[in-house]
């Protein structure tokens, strides 16, 4: 949060812009009440968001992918966001839907607003894909920082290393490709999934449609290893940067923040925005990082000092398991620098 103090003016400014919204939100349920009282909507029935504008919402019927119906929701639910289950009634007379009521969330991302408020994103989500290329070179560091950040959320990261085709002979250094070999093994022992796929050559791309299958994921990962390309292969003919339209204006509407649930034709849906492509560079906690690095977890709480820092601690469970193996001297060294750079932040 923000410590600047606001003048009288602009918090004055603030209070009537709230009330106006408080008073338009009341005009809505108003309008909301009298329409279920008024039989002109359908039964209750579950759905699906599938992108959410303001005080709207599109959602689509379960089992029925493609139908999409504009919904208006119910003042005294939460938040609501792409992904979420909800329960909604379908207008009889040709006009908006209204959502009823919010399922239970198996997952959210929620990420920091402008004030540092975390505010909800996408939920029910399966899998974090990860992205990594040849180019530009990941950084274990970078990679770590990801994993973290989908640890934190309990939703499970899986490494899916693009651009394949560049490896043959390729990135200039004849051993880089055993290199980043060895660093996808480690991350395979850790217990993390990793995929291999081109684009390009289309390798590895039914690996990669088996795992999408049935699930709802999200692609993140550096600017430039391809997830733009990979979401263009997977969802031939839909242009994931189109908003819809806005009612009043004609023109696109919050076309790059709104998170938006598109299917896969092999099978799986993705939840997809350009937000969203940025997770993991989120702020994160520093007592998130630690669990984040989860083979450090069986050994956390079993340091001789309760604060212990496991830097140079005599008694270190989590130095111990560095000498004994158990943990890598690369994951150790990212687990610091992570540290390092939240306390620069
Ligand atoms: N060689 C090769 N290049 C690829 C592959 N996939 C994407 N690229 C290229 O990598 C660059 C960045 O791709 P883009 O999809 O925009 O990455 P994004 O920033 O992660 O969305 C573009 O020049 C793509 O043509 C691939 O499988 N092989
Ligand atoms: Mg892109
Ligand atoms: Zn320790």
């Amino acid at each position: 949060m923000s410590k600047r103090k606001l003048t009288r003016k602009q918090s004055w400014r603030i209070e009537k812009i709230q009330e106006e919204r408080k008073a338009r939100a009341q005009k809505r349920e108003d309008k909301i009440t009298l329409e279920l009282q008024d039989d002109s909507l359908g039964p209750e029935q579950p759905g699906l968001i599938i992108a959410h504008y303001g005080a709207q919402l599109d959602i689509e019927p379960i089992g029925k992918p493609g139908e999409t119906y504009r919904c208006h929701l119910r003042a005294n639910l939460p938040p609501l966001v792409t992904g979420d289950r909800i329960v909604w009634r379908a207008s009889s007379k040709g006009g908006m839907g209204v959502v009823v009521a919010l399922e239970d969330r198996d997952s959210l991302l929620s990420r920091p607003d402008m004030r540092g408020q975390l505010k909800p994103v996408a939920s029910n989500i399966d899998y974090i894909v990860l992205v990594i290329a040849p180019v530009p070179i990941p950084h274990s560091n970078l990679i770590d920082r990801y994993l973290v950040a989908a640890e934190t959320v309990g939703i499970e990261p899986v490494l899916l290393l693009n651009k394949t085709d560049l490896l043959e002979g390729g990135a200039n250094r004849p051993s880089f490709s055993k290199e980043l070999d060895d660093m996808l093994i480690n991350y395979e022992r850790i217990g993390y999934r990793v995929l291999k796929a081109s684009t390009r050559t289309e390798d590895g791309l039914n690996e990669l449609k088996n795992l999408l299958n049935e699930h709802t994921s999200v692609f993140v990962g550096q600017s430039g290893v391809g997830k733009s390309s990979l979401v263009n292969t997977l969802l031939p003919g839909v242009d994931t940067r189109v908003g819809p339209l806005s009612e009043s204006t004609g023109k696109g509407t919050h076309t790059t923040t709104a998170a938006r649930l598109f299917h896969f034709p092999a099978g799986g849906m993705l939840i997809d925005s350009p937000g969203i492509r940025e997770f993991g560079l989120w702020h994160m906690e520093p007592e998130d990082v630690l669990h984040g690095f989860k083979e450090f977890r069986p050994f956390i709480g079993h340091c001789k000092f309760r604060d212990c820092s496991h830097e140079q601690e005599p008694g270190c469970a989590i130095r111990q398991a560095l000498l004994n193996g158990d943990i890598l001297q690369e994951r150790m060294d990212s687990y610091q620098n992570i540290l390092n750079s939240l306390e620069k932040a």
